[in-house]
């Protein structure tokens, strides 16, 4: 099932000046920042409050190609995804498979830090871009 939200994430057009916004305007820190290629985004987690809860991720195309850009050209920025956290991103896929959601990958690819993440199509979730995010274990970052 799942257990929390994981992050909420933002389409941004420019990394760089979003974070200096969001640092400016609502003094968010950015907590975490890497670029995924496979997915074609720099992305930056940005921690609020005592960073306990849910993160806010910025999400700014790598390359033209790419799902962020394409959200960019068709709705512009703004929110594009809804991450939760589950333990078994495999389980959890499937068993939403099974009550007949499309689920985007057949197994699950990495995202944020070592994750594995999958996504169900916003057109069988209401219209929301819904992510499953299976945080690395303790033992798999110690290995
Ligand atoms: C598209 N649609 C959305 C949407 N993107 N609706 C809500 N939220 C979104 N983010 C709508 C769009 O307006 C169309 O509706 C319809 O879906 C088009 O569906 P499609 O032709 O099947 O698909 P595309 O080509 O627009 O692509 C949409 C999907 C794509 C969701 C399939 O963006 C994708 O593969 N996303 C998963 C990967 C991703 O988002 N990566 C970037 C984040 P109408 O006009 O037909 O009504 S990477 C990440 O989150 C990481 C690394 C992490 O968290 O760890």
């Amino acid at each position: 099932g799942l257990l929390r939200i994981d992050h909420v994430g933002i389409a941004v057009a420019d990394l760089d000046e979003a974070l200096a916004f969001y640092a400016d305007n609502f003094g968010l820190r950015c907590v975490h920042e890497e670029t995924n290629e496979e997915q074609g985004v720099r992305e930056a987690m940005l921690a609020v409050g005592d960073g306990d809860g849910p993160r806010l991720q910025l999400l700014a195309p790598s390359r033209p190609d790419s799902a962020i850009a394409k959200f960019l050209d068709r709705t512009g920025p703004g929110l594009q995804q809804l991450a939760y956290t589950v333990a078994d991103v495999e389980a959890a896929s499937s068993a939403l498979r099974s009550r007949g959601l499309r689920l985007l990958y057949d197994t699950p690819r990495r995202g944020t830090a070592g994750s594995l993440i999958n996504f169900v199509h916003p057109k069988d979730a209401g219209g929301v871009l819904v992510e499953l995010v299976q945080p690395v274990s303790p033992s798999d970052e110690s290995s």
